[in-house]
């Protein structure tokens, strides 16, 4: 769904060495105001299991990137042939695909190129190719520490521009995946790359492949991708912004040895996480019985149960993430027990109970019941894999906080001129707050 597989077909030339089988392409577009960012990723050599094309990646502006502020990478979008260059490389790559549901957006929310043109990028492919499919934007909050004294006034840009124009925004941040990543993978020193690597566990959970029933997922039915998740879990647009909760998250040298259980294991702390807003798997509170975190709508994504059936074969593994470099190999417990065998069939994925999340208090005024389940028998993790993708009160709150932070730089009146530089006046100001008022009234009152 996600890559272009090397054609079955294509001739290799005869050598007497073995080469390595051709890589799959991405099927995703780079866009960057630096250009030495993006020669990396296409380094012909690169480590990935999978390459992008160079013909879908867009170095544009002067090369200097955005320095950090919305409103200059925003700016770039009035440039036509900025614009054009976008437009045609998002043009092409819609024509060469046989069918298109979605497209996903991924940046982060406190820089100036990823917030600010990535904001202009989502009005246009909502402008433009509505028709083609729904819009999600992927966003990564930033430090609350502050790596840049604007990054409040970033991300309140970036938030209530995508409020208005995205159909659904799932929030991830750096702070909580680097917690999983010192909790659960037991990273003491966790680096971007881990981060990186948690929370492409998380999306690659909620947006891998998976199927509304098994028998679609025997036929070889088209699966379920980004747009099921937003069909799943934005059912009012007064209420967009999504997270992302997954389970198991334990160091790589124990996945081989651990066996999970569904009903009291994955699905359990997945439960209770969401009726507690809990992000971090090794952090849940028992005891805590109160459903504190409010919920409008809610999708489960259940993968694997330790064997496949019959008539389903393994497809490449390019969503496992990878061995992370400095991540020493994978070693046996103390105790020295051999691997344990594959879980046998009575803990098939498709027989979970989900009462627990039936049970929910949803708000009356959305209807029909927001509680959605996928699931696949293709493993993705460990043996299972659960991933929670909920919209939530409390880290949508988390989400909007740069507005308020942004307010109060703003009453100070600091540093306003850098945007006011580039087209961001009171007016536009004024309208962010209006935008991240109303949002954080909605989620409040759940
Ligand atoms: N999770 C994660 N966050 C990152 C990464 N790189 C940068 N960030 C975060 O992104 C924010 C900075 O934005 P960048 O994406 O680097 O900025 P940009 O979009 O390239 O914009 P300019 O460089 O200002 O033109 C900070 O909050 C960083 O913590 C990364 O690889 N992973
Ligand atoms: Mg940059």
């Amino acid at each position: 769904m996600y890559f272009r597989h090397p054609s079955k077909t294509a001739t290799t030339p005869i050598s007497t060495s073995p080469s390595p089988p051709p890589k799959p392409t991405a099927r995703a577009i780079l866009i960057d105001t630096e250009p030495k960012v993006l020669n990396k990723c296409l380094l012909p050599h690169s480590p990935l299991n999978f390459k992008y094309d160079p013909g879908l990646s867009c170095k544009v502006g002067d090369g200097g990137g955005a320095g950090n502020n919305w409103a200059r990478g925003n700016a770039l979008w009035e440039r036509e042939e900025v614009r054009e260059q976008i437009m045609d490389t998002i043009r092409r790559e819609i024509e060469r695909n046989d069918r298109l549901s979605s497209f996903h957006i991924i940046s982060s929310l406190a820089g100036g190129t990823g917030s600010g043109l990535g904001c202009a990028v989502t009005c246009g492919v909502k402008d433009f190719f509505s028709s083609s499919g729904l819009c999600m934007n992927t966003v990564v909050s930033p430090f609350s520490a502050g790596e840049v004294i604007v990054q409040d006034y970033n991300a309140a840009l970036s938030m209530a521009s995508l409020l208005k124009s995205s159909d659904g925004i799932v929030a991830m941040d750096n702070e909580v995946a680097i917690r999983k990543c010192r909790k659960g993978w037991r990273i003491e020193r966790p680096l971007m790359s881990d981060v990186n690597r948690m929370m492409a566990e998380g999306i690659g959970g909620a947006i891998k492949e998976s199927y509304g029933s098994r028998e679609d997922e025997a036929s070889g039915s088209r699966p379920r991708g980004v747009a099921e998740l937003l069909a799943g879990c934005v059912p009012h647009q007064s209420y967009k912004i999504v997270n992302v909760t997954h389970a198991p998250t334990m160091p790589e040298s124990s996945v081989e040895f651990t066996r999970d259980t569904w009903e009291g294991g994955i699905v359990g702390r997945l439960r209770q996480m969401n009726r507690t807003g809990c992000e971090v798997e090794q952090e849940i509170k028992w005891g805590a019985k109160e459903e504190t975190q409010k919920t409008v709508a809610s999708m489960l994504v259940l993968r694997g149960d330790g064997g496949l059936p019959p008539n389903l074969s393994r497809p490449p593994t390019l969503f496992e993430p990878r061995r992370s470099p400095h991540l020493p190999p994978p070693s046996p417990p103390s105790h020295k027990s051999p691997p344990l065998p594959p879980s046998n069939r009575t803990d098939d994925v498709w027989e979970v109970p989900l009462t627990p999340f039936h049970d929910s208090s949803y708000p009356p005024f959305i209807s029909p019941p927001p509680f959605s389940c996928s699931r696949s028998y293709l493993n993705y993790v460990g043996d299972k894999h659960g991933c929670l993708c909920s919209n939530s009160n409390l880290p949508a709150l988390r989400a909007l906080s740069p507005i308020a932070g942004a307010m109060r730089k703003h009453s100070a009146r600091a540093y306003l001129w850098q945007y006011e530089k580039h087209g961001v006046g009171e007016a536009e100001w004024e309208e962010v707050w209006n935008t991240g008022t109303e949002a954080t009234g909605n989620y409040g009152r759940l």
